[in-house]
C-alpha cells in the first residue's frame, strides 16, 4: 500500500494527495509530529525530515516534485508521462541553480 508522511496543512502534501487522486491510487497518511527532532520515521528513511515522503514498497520518495513525477511515472497514462518529464526537467534545473550558487 502506498504511504504518505505528511503535516497537516501542508500545501506540497496536497499536491501529492491531488496526485494520488489523478492516478486513481489507494493510500494511506501518516500525520509527523509537528517537532522536526520528533520525525524519527522521517529521518530513518529519508536522512532529513521534511514532508511530505512518499512510500510505495520498496520506494521511499522525498520533495512533492519528485514524488508527483514518481507517481505519474508509476502509474499515470502518456499525458502524465509526459507532466513527469517536465517535472524531472524543473528538478535537475533547480539542483543545478542551487549548486551554481556555491
Ligand atoms: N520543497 C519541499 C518542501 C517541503 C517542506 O518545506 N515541507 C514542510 C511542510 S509543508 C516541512 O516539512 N517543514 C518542516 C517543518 O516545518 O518543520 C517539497 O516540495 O516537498
Amino acid at each position: 500500500m502506498i504511504l504518505l508522511y505528511q503535516l497537516r496543512k501542508c500545501p506540497w502534501a496536497a499536491a501529492v494527495r491531488q496526485t494520488l487522486a489523478n492516478v486513481e491510487q489507494d493510500y494511506g497518511v501518516i500525520q509527523v509530529p509537528y517537532r522536526r527532532s520528533d520525525r524519527h520515521d522521517i529521518r530513518a528513511m529519508t536522512g532529513q525530515e521534511l514532508t511530505p515522503v512518499l512510500v510505495d514498497g520498496d520506494v521511499i520518495v522525498n520533495e512533492s516534485r519528485a514524488a508527483v513525477a514518481y507517481l505519474y511515472e508509476t502509474y499515470g497514462d502518456s499525458r502524465q508521462h509526459e507532466r513527469a518529464q517536465e517535472l524531472r526537467d524543473e528538478i535537475k534545473a533547480t539542483a543545478a541553480a542551487v549548486g551554481g550558487k556555491g
